[in-house]
């Protein structure tokens, strides 16, 4: 009777046990996301994002079809991706992964595609270790 009640519970146990696990597993995944405003993005602008503290910006002339550099200081980063899109237009897949120089700068050569609509309104979202940032900005042309 008593070896019955075990086998009855213990396969409870086991799928309560794997659960936790699962559940803390997912724990382990950072997401965080949020707007970074930068009036001036040659200069560089700073924010706090899951406990990196982040600078990002962008070495200009800032024209589509012509090349420019994204640069992220984030110590102790592994992977820094910047996607470039405009809000609610399919502007294809802008999608670059930034490489640390010497100096732990994270840095890739972006070429945007020129708008269609003429627009010039672009938002970067720099994803940090699974965090990220966006920052809204203008293209000069
Ligand atoms: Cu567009």
């Amino acid at each position: 009777m008593k070896m019955k009640a075990l086998w009855t519970v213990l396969p409870l146990l086991i799928i309560g046990l794997a659960a936790v696990v699962l559940w803390r597993g997912g724990e382990d995944v950072p997401t965080a996301t949020l707007t970074l405003p930068c009036a001036d993005l040659v200069a560089g602008c700073h924010t706090r994002l899951l406990g990196h503290e982040v600078s990002i910006g962008l070495s200009g002339p800032v024209k589509p079809l012509q090349p420019f550099q994204v640069w992220v200081k984030a110590a102790g980063a592994r992977k820094v991706q910047a996607r470039f899109t405009m809000e609610g237009m399919d502007m294809g897949f802008n999608l670059y992964t930034l490489r640390a120089d010497g100096d732990g700068v994270f840095r890739a050569r972006v070429t945007l595609p020129i708008c269609v609509s003429g627009r010039r309104h672009w938002v970067m979202a720099v994803e940090i270790d699974g965090a990220v940032a966006k920052v809204p900005f203008s293209s000069d042309l």
